[in-house]
């Protein structure tokens, strides 16, 4: 099965100021792809068209939609990746305002980007979400993260139904450990934690989910991949790795 050439194609890519999100744009670009990469921190993100965006706050979100479709003239791909993981203590320890976060980022902002970029997807379009080992099997300490990816994989099968017989593909990109800023965001900027999350093994890096998005990119039409699940091969679940010793 060749891969389709995906050029003059044009997208929009969430969270696109760094790790996965970053790394697919580049792979975009590469491949003749448009992008308009929408993030919090302008200053890193690479993209045809750059533009704020907060995925939590409806009038960001539709600026940047109504910027983005104006720049691009179209849509045909839709990267829904910002989402981010905060803290690794059980739920009894859980605060308001690091659930708000974790939900209006990787669950709101999921629906309302997928509400708001829907109308203007072309016929042959394709919405790719991120979503992680942690929605198929929970692990201790990882409570808010773990509904909110649970939630981003039951939307990708809901919206696959509603979209049924219109040619508008869905995918989701389940990892796990892939070494970002993932870690150090989710430990609130302790580095010498998030570094003790990948020693000892080697993580996915964000080209190698960035080769996942791009390969469900490139299948033929009516070619639909729905899931990947991409881990290290020192990896068997969320809370289950094995770390050379050191
Ligand atoms: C990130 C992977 O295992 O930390 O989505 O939940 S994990």
């Amino acid at each position: 099965m060749d891969a389709i050439d995906i050029s003059g194609k044009t997208a929009i890519v969430t969270g696109s100021s760094s790790g996965i999100g970053l790394a697919t744009v580049r792979k975009l670009r590469a491949a003749g792809v448009r992008v308009a990469g929408g993030a919090r921190r302008l200053d890193r993100v690479e993209g045809d068209v750059v533009l704020e965006l907060d995925v939590r706050d409806e009038a960001s979100a539709a600026a940047f939609v109504e910027a983005a479709v104006a720049e691009l003239g179209g849509v045909d791909i839709l990267f829904n990746n910002a989402g981010l993981a905060l803290g690794r203590a059980p739920f009894t320890e859980s605060t308001l305002d690091d659930e708000e976060r974790v939900l209006h980022t990787n669950v709101d902002g999921v629906l309302r980007m997928t509400r708001l970029v829907l109308p203007h997807i072309r016929d042959g379009g394709h919405i790719v979400f991120m979503g992680s080992i942690a929605g198929r099997q929970p692990y201790p300490g990882g409570a808010s993260y773990i509904a909110s990816k649970y939630a981003v994989r039951g939307f990708s099968y809901a919206i696959r139904e509603d979209l049924l017989g219109r040619p508008i593909r869905v995918t989701t990109v389940d990892a796990g450990l892939v070494e970002t800023e993932f870690s150090l965001v989710r430990f609130k900027g302790d580095q010498a934690r998030a570094d003790a999350v990948y020693d000892g093994l080697d993580p996915v890096t964000p080209d190698e989910v960035a080769d996942c998005v791009m390969f469900a990119l490139t299948r033929p039409p009516h070619v639909n991949l729905d899931e990947i699940v991409i881990k290290a091969i020192a990896q068997s679940s969320g809370s289950h790795v094995v770390r050379r010793e050191s």
